[in-house]
């Protein structure tokens, strides 16, 4: 609080706009078809705001106090954009527990800015807001335009008209932003992922946009086409809508002129659409224009990701008058998504009339709703290089560059509405806390429906939108949603939930389980057939994992923090789930973890140890789902719970805070292989699994089994058939009941005509008997265990000696990659060996595409490794490290 009040003083930053160069303030918008966001805004809380906001909110009012904050941001995120708090600060340790509950974030908060216009007769000025949290009073040159009924939740998207009150010269936008509690409120609540940021998310977390048009304005394009499958001819339709609104008190006469470009930038078709609007009309003009041999939209795996463009201009007249609006640039892919309930109630999708198993992880907005566009990239980036081939938004939307980013990248997003708090609500659900809906929430879910639908309506990347989480809509907010849907055009799957606890009769069964696991389960926990195991589609699943490395830990915990997670496996900690929350310790995982690999003997030791049982986690749930994409009872999605977090976090993520690769990342990167090989622990049988689309071809499997001094208990070679898109169990594994204490399996994946390429390498480490799951016992978010896997004898291996030589650096594109080869000098294997490519000043390369790691050599076996990172690095370091392997550090390639 003191720091608080102290930038407070010292603060007098004043914004007043942009200033062309003859330091007059330049219009933020001059001529029709000008839409501009406004760049940024002073804040302050209401609390330290004197007088009416109405006088407040005329040009000249003195704010030389408050903070200047970027277009969006919430209360927290100006405030930490002001350095009023450092996130490094707030995220250490236990630091942001004395902000919660303070005083200052149950008050309102203000957001005012000053702009230049110069309005002209017969132009029209509009205010656009995307969703304001919690709610807000919108006042522009001292009128109220918009009030906290009408502007209300974060995804509540409205167009005010300003035209009456627009003066020649500065004029004045303020925001009165409500303060937010998730169970009242139509927010974006973080539930039990973590602690809540202290101001509930309240503020412009999106940008607020002034429009200038003539009479007629238009909406942005949605786009419909007629394809569905390739090979259905070389022609497609493409109808395009928009939504014209005549502003005047008159009739007119307008003409819409519109161009479609191919992705190569060449003109693909043009419209010319004339029409009268009467006084006040809105009329959805749609036309439908021809695309000769259209290019295909593909997610990543299948193909290439062709986007077209449709921009249009409204002209008065016949198209020879004056420009009235002009529409936002529209890119849109030519794709088919559609979804089917089988006849086991099981949701599967299909892209372009192929069956797309979803292998996919739940997608975590930052805690205070900062957004990087370079950060979500790296992110993608990351996504795809797992090998996963969705995103699952849970009631995190985001912002349009999302959604552009993930149809240039090639990921599908599954969005949705939030579990839990407000938005399941329903006088139905008694297990929901949020405040019952009564008839004044039902405009507010119209009005985010209707905004949300018109942003992502022309995404090639949307797979679809769940219109409730953990539970499904009342009939009258089904009704709602879905005639919202339609108003869009929407024409992607719309499913009725998460889960299968029940439908409204209008969307039949979600087709979509949400059985758990969230907490730590043993990998054979998948090859099972109840809950979560592999069949069906599993909304928001995993085995709780995703413990960072230790260079990530200790940016985020003290040292008394790190020593009670391996002293005191039980104890709650700050950075797991929320406190109310059932993952709010580590109990289940360290119990799995203590038996399993042997208690551990210091923080270093309890790391090393987490990152093998992540590892095996992950992998086990995408291959088992992968094994069973073509079973009697088809696994048809798997989305891993979750994939990033919102703030530095001990689980429930495939990469940390810090964009750090670990255990659990490695293990999907593994799991989810196009061409692979994987051990069915519950049947010990090999599967070969396939998800690439194109024709037959053959294959050899080698099996090998060995004991922890590399002596050899059973191999075998296995020559085969694959066909696309399916998986079979080809051989069963003799000898695990050989197994004395622990043995490796190794298994590879080669082109039938010779040994190189190798498609895939998987190691396993196998105890005589696998996990035991007491599976009557199972609850919503696990399945004990009464007999653990053993694998302490790791802990007595001989050390191996492994060699690393690191080749040259290859510079390409502003990306730089190197590869590195292992060498197992020893007899036995080196097992689990970690990469950790650092900089010249001691600290790990993030983001960093590695092609594996946490490998495990077999005696005598050489491996190439290769690294990517963006930049110019130079004088980097490898650090090798591993479970029988002495920490070494190799000079890098300069
Ligand atoms: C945030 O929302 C929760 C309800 O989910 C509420 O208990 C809490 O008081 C809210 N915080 C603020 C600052 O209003
Ligand atoms: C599928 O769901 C419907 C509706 O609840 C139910 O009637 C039917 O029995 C279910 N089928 C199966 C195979 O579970
Ligand atoms: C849980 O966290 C809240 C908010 O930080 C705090 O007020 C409360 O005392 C905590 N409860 C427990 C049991 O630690
Ligand atoms: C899945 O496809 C493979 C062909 O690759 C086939 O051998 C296997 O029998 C199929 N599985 C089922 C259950 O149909
Ligand atoms: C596992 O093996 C059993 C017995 O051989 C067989 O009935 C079952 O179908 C197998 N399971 C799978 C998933 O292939
Ligand atoms: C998977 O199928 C594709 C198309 O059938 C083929 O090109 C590829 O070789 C197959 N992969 C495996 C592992 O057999
Ligand atoms: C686990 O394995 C170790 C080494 O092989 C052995 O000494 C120990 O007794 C085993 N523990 C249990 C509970 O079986
Ligand atoms: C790299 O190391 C060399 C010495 O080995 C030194 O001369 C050079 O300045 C270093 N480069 C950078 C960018 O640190
Ligand atoms: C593939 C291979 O055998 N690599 C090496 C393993 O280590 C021994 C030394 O112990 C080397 O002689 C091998 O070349």
């Amino acid at each position: 609080m003191r720091a608080f009040i102290h930038r407070l003083c010292a603060l007098s930053v004043v914004l007043a706009g942009v200033h062309t160069a003859n330091g007059k303030p330049e219009a933020l918008v001059s001529s029709p078809g000008d839409t501009a966001v406004i760049p940024g805004w002073s804040l302050q809380s209401a609390t330290r705001v004197d007088g009416d906001l109405s006088a407040l909110s005329k040009p000249g009012a003195q704010t030389g106090t408050w903070y200047s904050v970027s277009s969006r941001g919430t209360v927290m995120a100006g405030l930490i954009q002001n350095e009023v708090y450092k996130e490094d600060d707030i995220f250490y340790s236990n630091h942001m527990e004395k902000l919660a509950g303070q005083a200052i974030f149950k008050a309102p908060w203000i957001y005012r800015q000053e702009i230049t216009l110069h309005p002209k007769s017969e132009n029209y000025f509009a205010l656009k807001t995307h969703g304001i949290t919690s709610k807000a009073d919108i006042y522009f040159n001292g009128a109220l335009i918009a009030s906290s009924e009408e502007q209300q939740g974060s995804y509540g998207g409205h167009t005010y008209d300003l035209t009456d009150h627009v003066k020649d010269g500065i004029n004045c936008v303020l925001i009165r932003a409500y303060p937010t509690n998730y169970l009242r409120d139509f927010a974006m609540g973080f539930v039990d992922w973590n602690p809540y940021p202290a101001d509930n998310g309240t503020g412009l977390w999106r940008n607020v946009e002034v429009s200038q048009t003539g009479a007629v304005s238009m909406s942005p394009f949605r786009v419909i086409t007629d394809f569905t499958k390739p090979g259905m001819g070389d022609t497609v339709s493409v109808t395009l809508r928009t939504k014209l609104v005549n502003h005047a008190a008159t009739s007119v006469q307008v003409t819409m002129k519109a161009r479609i470009h191919c992705p190569g930038g060449t003109e693909a078709g043009s419209i010319t659409y004339g029409v009268k609007l009467e006084a006040g009309e809105q009329n959805i003009a749609s036309v439908r224009v021809p695309i000769q041999n259209p290019q295909i939209w593909w997610p990543v795996s299948w193909g290439l990701q062709p986007l077209y463009t449709v921009q249009a201009g409204i002209f008065t007249g016949n198209g020879e008058g004056e420009l009235s609006d002009i529409s936002p640039l529209q890119e849109f892919g030519i794709r088919h998504v559609s979804s089917t309930v089988n006849q086991y109630n099981d949701t599967a999708f299909s892209v372009n009339g192929h069956p797309f198993q979803v292998l996919g992880a739940g997608y975590s907005s930052d805690m205070f709703m900062r957004f990087d566009e370079k950060r979500v990239e790296k992110i993608f980036r990351y996504v795809i290089h797992m090998g996963l081939n969705t995103v699952r938004l849970e009631g995190k939307q985001e912002h349009p560059e999302l959604y552009t980013l993930a149809d240039r990248m090639g990921i599908m997003v599954l969005a949705g509405w939030e579990c839990c708090d407000k938005w399941e609500g329903w006088d139905y659900n008694s297990d929901a806390d949020g405040v019952k809906w009564g008839e004044t929430d039902y405009p507010i879910a119209r009005a985010s429906m209707l905004h949300e639908a018109e942003m992502m309506q022309a995404h090639p990347s949307m797979l679809g939108f769940l219109v409730g989480s953990d539970y499904w809509p009342n009939d009258h907010a089904t009704t709602t949603y879905m005639d919202a849907l339609k108003k869009m055009d929407w024409r992607n799957p719309v499913i009725a939930s998460a889960s299968m606890r029940g439908f409204p009769e209008a969307l039949g069964p979600s087709g979509m389980k949400m059985d758990g696991p969230y907490d730590w389960v043993p990998p054979n926990y998948w090859y099972g057939e109840d809950e979560g195991a592999a069949f069906g589609f599993g909304s928001e699943l995993g085995a709780g994992v995703g413990t960072p490395e230790m260079g990530s830990l200790k940016k985020f915990l003290s040292q008394n923090d790190m020593d009670q997670l391996w002293k005191e496996p039980n104890i709650g900690l700050y950075h797991m789930s929320s406190n109310v929350s059932s993952f709010y310790n580590r109990e289940i995982y360290n119990e799995g973890l203590f038996s399993r690999y042997g208690k551990p003997t210091s923080v270093d030791d309890y790391i090393a140890k987490c990152q093998m049982a992540d590892y095996e986690a992950t992998r086990a749930q995408f291959e088992a789902y992968s094994a069973r994409q073509n079973a009697s009872r088809p696994a048809t999605g798997s989305i891993y719970w979750m994939l990033n977090s919102a703030w530095p976090n001990m689980h429930w993520q495939l990469f940390d805070h810090y964009l750090s690769p670990m255990g659990a990342y490695f293990g999907t990167q593994v799991g989810t292989r196009e061409e692979h090989v994987a051990y069915d622990y519950e049947n010990e049988s090999v599967w070969l699994i396939n998800h690439s689309l194109e024709t037959e071809g053959d294959r050899e499997i080698t099996i090998d089994l060995i004991d922890t001094n590399g002596k050899k208990i059973y191999g075998d070679k296995v020559k085969t058939r694959t066909s696309p898109l399916s998986s079979k169990e080809v051989r069963d594994v003799s000898g695990i009941d050989k197994i004395t204490d622990v043995a490796f399996l190794r298994l590879t994946l080669y082109d039938a005509k010779g040994k190189e390429p190798l498609l895939s390498r998987n190691v396993y480490w196998l105890s005589p008997k696998p996990d035991v799951l007491d599976r009557s016992k199972s609850n919503w978010y696990y399945t004990p265990v009464t007999t653990y896997a053993n694998f302490s004898r790791l802990e007595q291996m001989a050390p191996a000696t492994v060699n690393p030589s690191i080749g040259e650096v290859k510079a390409v594109n502003g990306w730089k990659s190197f590869e590195i080869l292992l060498e197992n000098q020893s007899k036995v294997p080196a097992v689990f060996i970690r990469l950790n490519a650092l900089k010249s000043d001691g600290t790990e390369i993030t983001p960093i595409l590695w092609s594996e790691n946490y490998v495990t050599l077999w005696p005598k076996e050489k491996l190439y490794l290769k690294a990517r990172f963006e930049g110019e690095l130079h004088n980097i370091t490898v650090e090798l490290s591993g479970r029988n392997l002495n920490k070494q550090v190799v000079k890098g390639p300069k």
